[in-house]
């Protein structure tokens, strides 16, 4: 494993090339990025991860969420546009929705507040395999896939796939106890990426990003105050804002979780102490 510093996203991972903004770009060269998330209970999921994949340099955000969310959510953030994605909680017809919804959209942030509505894993199972393009799964999106599904039975994503998960999360995955993960971060990540040709990331302190090809990164950002709720909602979106400028799922994910500790650095420094900091800082420390 490598740590994941300023010189290793340089260097090995290429990242500086990646991300130049052309003095002549405009909105739609820097990428348009689809949310789908957020139920009545977590709506502040939805909109923590739209806003920081617009803070993360992402020209357009279209947050696809459950209609009856629409009118409460109209005005809470001018710059992201919404769609409803469902009639009522996420359901069946609402993977449809987002599929159609992606066809002109670069890249699908999926889970974070969703609520546990399905348990099969069939409805993550449409978008995973009809979606082209890349694709960052979190939180309960992440709960399906863990509910017994056999992810290497389903079709290769043509495009990149970007899994998220906290200790607890990927105990799920992983079928362990949250325990056994922790004992072996490094060892847990790059299994379950190079089995399921995945790019992982095993958050928590010292975050890993696992590739496929089985290298894997250590991130040294970051602090305790980090340990807030929304703070991981707000990862996703960083990381889809990436992808949406062209960065591929390594590199996404590698400086999506660097940045992401850099601005809770500079928020902890702001506030005056890391205790005080709350997930929305972040994306204003962007
Ligand atoms: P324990 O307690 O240590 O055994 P869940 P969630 C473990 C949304 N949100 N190191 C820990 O287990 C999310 O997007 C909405 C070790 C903990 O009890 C999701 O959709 C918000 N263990 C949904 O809520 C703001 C760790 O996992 C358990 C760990 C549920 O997500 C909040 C919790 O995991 C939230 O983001 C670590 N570093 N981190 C909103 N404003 O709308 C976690 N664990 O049961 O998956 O619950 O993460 O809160
Ligand atoms: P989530 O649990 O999904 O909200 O994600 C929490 C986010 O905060 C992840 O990106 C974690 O890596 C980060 N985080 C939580 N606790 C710490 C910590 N003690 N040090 C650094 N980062 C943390
Ligand atoms: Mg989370």
């Amino acid at each position: 494993a490598y740590l994941l510093t300023e010189g290793t996203l340089r260097g090995r991972l290429r990242v500086d090339a990646a991300r130049r903004r052309s003095p002549d770009g405009h909105k739609g060269t820097y990428g348009h990025v689809l949310v789908a998330a957020g139920s009545p209970r977590m709506s502040g999921a939805g909109l923590l991860c739209s806003r920081a994949a617009l803070r993360a340099g992402s020209g357009l955000v279209t947050w696809a969420l459950p209609a009856p969310l629409l009118p409460h959510m109209a005005g809470a953030a001018p710059e992201i546009m919404l769609a409803p994605a469902a009639e009522g909680d996420w359901d069946a017809a609402s993977a449809t929705s987002v599929l159609q919804l992606a066809e002109s959209r670069d890249v699908i942030a999926i889970g974070p507040g969703l609520g546990r509505f399905e348990k099969d894993g069939e409805w993550l199972r449409r978008i995973w395999e009809q979606s082209q393009c890349p694709l960052v799964v979190d939180a309960d999106a992440l709960n399906m896939l863990a509910d017994r599904t056999d992810l290497s039975a389903w079709k290769t994503r043509r495009a990149d796939t970007v899994l998220t998960p906290h200790p607890g999360e990927m105990a799920r995955l992983a079928g362990l106890s949250t325990k056994e993960i922790q004992r072996d971060r490094i060892g847990a990540a790059v299994k379950y990426a190079t089995v399921n040709r995945v790019t992982l990331v095993l958050k928590g302190a010292r975050t890993i990003i696992a590739a496929p090809d089985g290298s894997a990164y250590v991130n040294m950002t970051g602090n305790a105050g980090m340990a807030t709720g929304g703070s991981g909602d707000v990862l996703t979106g960083i990381i889809a804002g990436l992808l949406a400028q062209g960065l591929t799922g390594l590199q996404a994910a590698a400086y999506g979780v660097y940045l992401h500790g850099l601005a809770g650095e500079t928020a902890a420094a702001r506030r005056g102490h890391m205790s005080s900091l709350i997930a929305g800082d972040l994306i204003e420390a962007l």
